[in-house]
């Protein structure tokens, strides 16, 4: 390997020993800019990949608020503003129990590679809390962003970072964030965050966007291999906000989703998430706090099975869409096993780089990265913001026809940037390169920083 990355990749080790998943998104996305790097001798100079590892600025803060039966509860806050090069800040917030530093930072990293990939001036970060959200009531989740915001508002604003949902904050979440928010500021920026209601000046079709997105980028991939959607089955992880937006557009366009899973197991509905009925259940499941799928095989009396996860289905298309390093080796290799032609990850890094090596290297089966293919969730909250500072409403079919552009657009770029350096069809490969040459060429031209 280039010696200078290697030195890189090897320094990151070291320091971030207790940031396992950070440490694997800094390996995955090196990794693949080896030939780039031997190209550009001057990058080494001018300490790109050092400055490039290392997040602009962190902040922690401490969240404290009340549940209903009046006790005290103290969570901790993250934001990670990673890379501003090519626009303010921005990214998602996660609420999840099992939230930590290193899920923030390696979020925040491979976010700037997918924001420069739109090919719109939005730069990274990432941050969330290690609150569960699971079982809390409405007023419980009001004050716990309410205290999130008390604490974060001074750090962002619409040309500093802009903030959206990711799981466990949805359009609630970031309704009650904006509301705090413009509560302490005392002025209407609701360019300040994403994803909000639509009353607040949210953008149409910015709930499917990621879901939708995804599956334009399918389409894409399928034509390469002179094959239609319609007909295809396909396995989905995850019963949120992306994965009801893949049964949406997939239904629309002739396919059908045949898995969805949860923490405490996957259903199989071989007639798959097609109807308008089934698609708004998922829905009301996320909705209720109870984070179970097995309600879904119970209400449409399919199969569930406990405590297991849906690869090694036999499907046309895997399109991972719960959480990171929900795929590993094993998995991989019943995916493999299984006829899958079709790997598309859509959550943010599904894949252990071990399965995401092994899966690359099988003849029969296509990769598609996730920071590609769900990178329609960002982008089309970027057209929010260019919306919010226009103080305009796009229609829903402006947006969606942006939002189809961008996707194709992030497709074709990666395509030809795996092909520009002779690795041939690569999306893995080729959307590392790509999203990484913008911010390289605005860091090398903004000089040391
Ligand atoms: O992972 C992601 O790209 C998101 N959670 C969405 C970020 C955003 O700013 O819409």
């Amino acid at each position: 390997m280039n010696a200078y990355l290697a030195r890189v990749i090897e320094n990151v080790k070291a320091k971030h020993a207790g940031e396992p998943e950070f440490i694997q998104t800094v390996e995955e996305v090196l990794t693949s800019l080896e030939p780039v790097v031997e190209k550009h001798p001057e990058y080494e100079k001018a300490c790109l990949l050092e400055r490039m590892v290392e997040p602009e600025r962190t902040i922690s803060f401490r969240v404290a608020w009340m549940s209903d039966d009046g006790a005290w509860h103290t969570n901790t806050g993250w934001r990670c503003q990673f890379n501003g090069a090519i626009g303010p800040y921005k990214g998602g917030l996660r609420f999840q129990k099992d939230v930590n530093l290193s899920i923030i930072k390696f979020l925040a990293f491979e976010q700037t590679f997918k924001n420069a990939l739109t090919g719109l001036p939005i730069g990274s970060g990432k941050g969330g809390s290690d609150f569960d959200p699971t079982g809390k009531s409405d007023a419980e989740i009001m004050r716990f962003c309410q205290s999130f915001m008390t604490a974060l508002h001074r750090f962002i604003g619409p040309d500093v970072d802009v903030p959206a949902g990711d799981m466990g904050v949805g359009t609630r979440e970031i309704s009650y964030l904006f509301g705090q928010y413009r509560r302490l500021r005392g002025a209407w920026e609701n360019g300040v965050l994403t994803g909000k209601d639509f009353a607040s000046g949210g953008s149409l079709v910015r709930p499917e966007a990621t879901g939708f997105g995804s599956v334009y980028y399918l389409e894409n991939v399928l034509k390469h291999e002179g094959e239609d959607i319609r007909g295809k089955t396909i396995a989905c992880a995850g019963f949120g906000n992306v994965t009801w937006g893949i049964c949406k557009k997939a239904t629309e366009l002739g396919a059908k989703v045949v898995t969805l899973s949860g923490p405490d197991g996957y259903v199989y509905d071989p007639d798959g998430v097609t109807t308008p009925e089934k698609i708004a259940y998922l829905v009301e499941m996320r909705n209720s706090g109870r984070n179970r799928v097995q309600d879904y095989a119970e209400k449409f009396g399919v199969e569930f099975f406990p405590g297991q996860k849906p690869w090694g289905v036999k499907v046309d298309v895997c399109m991972p869409s719960a959480m990171q390093n929900d795929v590993h080796l094993e998995h991989a290799k019943q995916i493999a096993e299984s006829g899958v032609k079709y790997y598309i990850e859509v959550a943010n890094m599904p894949t252990t780089n071990d399965a995401l090596k092994f899966l690359m290297e099988q003849p029969g089966v296509i990769v598609a990265p996730s920071k590609a293919v769900n990178a329609g969730g960002v982008a089309t909250s970027a057209l929010e913001m260019a919306q919010n500072s226009e103080r305009l409403i796009w229609t829903e079919e402006e947006v969606d026809k942006q939002l189809h552009r961008i996707m194709d657009n992030i497709y074709n770029m990666s395509v030809e940037a795996a092909e520009k350096y002779g690795l041939g069809y690569n999306l893995v490969a080729g959307a590392n390169i790509a999203g990484f040459q913008r911010v390289a060429d605005a860091m090398m031209a903004q000089g040391v920083f």
